[in-house]
């Protein structure tokens, strides 16, 4: 065949003339440039994961997020085997939760903060707890946990919440992403998280110091904030508190200064402050993280600090472990084909429904 652009087909004799009109246009050959195809399809090595991670390689963390964040088994067992690599490098920042009511101005919160600490020197990783619950209907953040400013920040990572993650799962992907975000050198870990359901509760317990954002004006039932968060809380943070809205925050203040006396505490030896800010003018912000900073000297020294971050990973083991007999229970192959016989006759009323577990349990044990 010739190598010309354009060529007569096979079939037009040699000595054609103009009658044979047709040419063939040489197309592009395919690319057998092997690097190309191996660069595409490269799989890193748990070392280069765990090298990139520590040296701070973006893309190497974002990958390894997304390894944890998997739901396929082989990427679970290769998130193990880095994480567990990664553990005695994690462990030095501040966790600090945010929760507050859909349009409280969390994430604008957030990104004031960051900006101020990156300042200050500090590297800032910001994640996002937001599991589609059957109240939300999905993802509240979403598309707006956008912070622009803060994104840009070479020393800030932000990753959104994995989308279509429930509770339980986002509680286990959050913990192990503070753990490679830490490892990654970010110091300062900031988690937001809606007020919804028990995400307080989750978040609570997997950070060092929550924050709860409030807006001045709304009665308490308005947003939905029951005293329950309020007594997990280490600060009250009334944001918004500029123009006509100034005077109404400061009475909210002092509304929440009284009552916090009369609530339990979170935290052992410290009082739960409520500050005012604007996180909009970029005003109060380092009041808040003043008090941040005041919280972990306190519990530092008095060794609080470490005795929670303690009974956090000891609620986390049991936590795991319940979650795995779960999993394994209902992955169990006698499990799964007996199950829908035995709900069947449950709803038949063919059979006592602690008879029902008591022979599903025999067939898992024997299995
Ligand atoms: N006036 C005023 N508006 C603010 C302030 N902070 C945030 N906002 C506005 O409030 C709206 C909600 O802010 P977000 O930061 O998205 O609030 P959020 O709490 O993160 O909201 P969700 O992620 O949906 O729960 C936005 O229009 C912000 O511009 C503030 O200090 N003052
Ligand atoms: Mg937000």
């Amino acid at each position: 065949m010739n190598n010309n652009k354009s060529y007569k087909p096979d079939w037009v004799p040699t000595n054609g003339g103009k009658e044979f009109a047709v040419n063939i246009k040489k197309g592009v050959a395919q690319s057998t440039n092997s690097e190309i195809k191996n660069i595409s399809r490269y799989e890193p090595t748990i070392d280069e994961y765990v090298d990139g991670v520590l040296n701070n390689n973006r893309t190497l963390l974002a990958k390894t997020i997304t390894l944890i964040e998997s739901n396929s088994e082989k990427h679970f067992k290769l998130a193990n085997k880095i994480i567990q690599k990664l553990l005695p490098e994690s462990g030095n920042s501040i966790r600090v939760g945010i929760t507050g009511v859909p349009g409280a101005g969390k994430s604008t919160f957030i990104e004031a903060l960051g900006l101020y600490l990156i300042n200050e020197g500090h590297k800032v990783a910001v994640l996002t707890v937001d599991p589609s619950s059957s109240i939300t209907k999905g993802s509240i953040l979403g598309d707006k946990t956008r912070m622009e400013n803060l994104s840009r920040e070479p020393n800030c990572f932000i990753r959104p919440s994995p989308s279509g993650a429930t509770l339980g799962g986002v509680t286990s992907k959050s913990r192990e992403t503070i753990t490679v975000c830490e490892a990654a050198g970010y110091d300062i870990i900031l988690i937001e998280t809606v007020g919804v359901g028990q995400n307080e509760i989750t978040v609570r317990s997997m950070v060092d110091f929550f924050l709860l954002m409030m807006i001045p004006g709304a009665g308490d039932e308005l947003q939905g904030i029951k005293r329950g968060v309020i007594e997990i809380a280490d600060a009250l943070v009334i944001n918004k508190a500029e123009g006509n809205n100034k005077l109404k925050a400061e009475l909210a203040k002092t509304e929440y200064s009284n009552a916090l006396h009369y609530l339990t505490q979170n935290t052992n030896g410290w009082h739960t402050p409520v500050t005012l800010c604007s996180a909009i003018n970029n005003e109060g912000i380092k009041e808040v993280w003043d008090e941040v900073l005041k919280f972990t000297n306190i519990t530092k020294n008095s060794g609080v600090f470490f005795e929670r971050r303690k009974q956090q990973s000891k609620k986390w083991f049991n936590f795991l472990i319940e979650e795995k007999l779960k999993t394994d229970f209902f992955n169990n192959n006698a499990i799964k084909e007996i199950l829908p016989k035995i709900e069947e006759q449950i709803l038949e009323n063919n059979t006592f429904v602690i008879e029902a577990v008591e022979k599903l349990f025999s067939n898992f044990r024997s299995n």
